[in-house]
């Protein structure tokens, strides 16, 4: 049998990038709406544009039963406390699962049932996996003090869906207490935020 170019792949930690693959850069001013703390997200925001996070995305495989995956790099940093974030999203195709896997830093999933609003957090880190069941919204937050690389592996057929998350956000945040992160509900935080 001939390998064809599709069955092999070769990814750059350094760079997030993934031979073959567009990379994908989100910068600060791609987040609007996404961090909880808006005055601090817009004045970081007046102080330049970084990039947040890269995703890189091999989708050569297509039909029922094939794979794609994804590279993902999200740098250091927190705006107004809460962690550098990805948008999170939710698989159009919703029985869609996703199996994340840490390959550098320190980071957490933050998980979302469409169905129940619960919650969960799970820690990301080299050799640590994730499942990411079907009909959960998907965000994942660096916490450590360098850039957090992971891949993702997900159905071909799954489908990204932004707007369902992004109308309300998530109902939790990881904030930064003490230089170590926290879980909290997002109404709790934006009352902190108020009060101070
Ligand atoms: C991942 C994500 C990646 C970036 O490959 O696409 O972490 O997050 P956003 O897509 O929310 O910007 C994945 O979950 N793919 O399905
Ligand atoms: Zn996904």
């Amino acid at each position: 049998m001939k390998i064809p170019q599709d069955l092999f792949s070769e990814f750059d930690l350094e760079t997030g990038s993934l031979k073959g693959a567009p990379l994908i850069v989100r910068r600060l001013s791609d987040l609007q709406g996404s961090f909880a703390d808006t005055k601090a997200y817009e004045a970081a925001l007046k102080r330049g544009d970084p990039i947040i996070y890269t995703v890189a995305a091999m989708q050569d495989v297509e039909g029922e039963g094939g794979l794609h995956f994804g590279l993902g790099r999200i740098m250091p940093g927190n705006i107004g406390g809460e962690y550098h974030l990805t948008k999170g999203h939710i698989h159009s195709h919703r029985p869609a699962s996703e199996v994340y896997i840490g390959l550098k830093g320190e980071g957490m999933m933050l998980l979302e049932d469409e169905r129940t609003g619960e919650s969960a957090v799970l820690g990301l880190k080299p050799s640590t996996a994730v499942y990411v069941p079907g009909h959960t919204f998907h965000r994942t937050v660096n916490t450590g003090s360098g850039p957090l690389v992971y891949i993702g592996v997900y159905p071909a057929n799954a489908g990204h869906d932004y707007g369902a998350i992004a109308e309300r956000n998530f109902r939790k945040v990881i904030v930064a207490r003490e230089g170590k992160p926290l879980l909290l509900p997002r109404e709790d935080f934006l009352k902190q935020i108020n009060r101070s």
